[in-house]
């Protein structure tokens, strides 16, 4: 997969690009990130990206000639499948997303800063706009190198264990059980019993309980589009009927 970004400040995507997951599957040729400077792209002495606001107003927005020309290059390379936009306006970015985006090809995601950009980016030349979540950021490029995590890690080969994917906590739409490691008891709190058991069996059963748990709790939210098989949807019809009553107590 190829995935270009366009930024004015490529410093920022050094970082969460050259640790962890994501530099590895870099360096094992699974993805193929290109940083562009959107500076590079414009045609005038000062380099400029932005110019005031028609209508008035305070702050300046990003002007649409450097970020055409950004993605008619990048186009240039080889097909490209999708021009992402971030921003405050998109629709939610979630694991489904992700996965929509690690089928594709060649992404291109596009980071605007200020106020915003103009608007005929977004009508013309972004084929999606996404946000990250619902808080204001200063700018795209931590939205678009979050994308970028949750798309790599979906990408054959790029996380050491597979098997890990799939259990990921979202990739079912639950949240995940809880984890423990040595020592056994830590400063008074036991590991539950049932780790230490060897019963593979209940184990599982006891990790399902906890997921199912916590989501209910937690996140109760995410449990109509969540992926349960008939062993699952018993555990929490038990586990309902228990917060059911303990709220009926109070
Ligand atoms: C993305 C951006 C800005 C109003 C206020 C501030 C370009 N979830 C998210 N929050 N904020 C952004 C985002 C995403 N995705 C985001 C791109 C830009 C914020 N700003 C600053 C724009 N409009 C500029």
């Amino acid at each position: 997969m190829r995935i270009d970004l366009v930024t004015i400040f490529p410093r920022l995507c050094d970082g969460p690009l050259g640790e962890g997951i994501v530099r590895r599957a870099i360096d094992r040729g699974i993805v193929d990130v290109r940083v562009h400077d959107l500076r590079d792209y414009t045609t005038d002495r000062h380099r400029s990206v932005d110019d005031v606001s028609y209508g008035g107003g305070p702050g300046m927005v990003f002007k649409p000639e450097p970020l055409f020309r950004a993605v008619d290059a990048i186009r240039g390379e080889g097909e490209v499948d999708a021009v992402i936009l971030t921003s405050p306006q998109g629709r939610p970015f979630t694991q489904r997303e992700a996965e929509r985006l690690a089928a594709l090809r060649h992404v291109v995601v596009l980071c605007g800063r200020y106020e915003g950009i103009d608007d005929r980016v977004r009508s013309a030349l972004a084929t999606e706009e996404v946000s990250i979540g619902d808080y204001v950021l200063s700018g795209g490029e931590l939205p678009a190198l979050v994308m970028v995590d949750a798309v790599v890690r979906l990408l054959p080969g790029a996380v050491g264990d597979e098997e890990s994917v799939d259990v990921d906590s979202f990739s079912r739409g639950l949240l995940d059980f809880p984890h423990f490691t040595r020592p056994a008891e830590y400063r008074g709190w036991r590991v539950p019993d049932v780790l230490l058991s060897g019963n593979h069996a209940e184990i599982r059963r006891w990790r399902m309980r906890e997921a199912l748990s916590r989501t209910l709790a937690l996140r109760p939210d995410l449990l109509p589009t969540a992926d349960l098989d008939s062993e699952e949807r018993e555990i929490l019809r038990v586990l309902m009927e228990e917060r059911g009553a303990e709220h009926g107590r109070d």
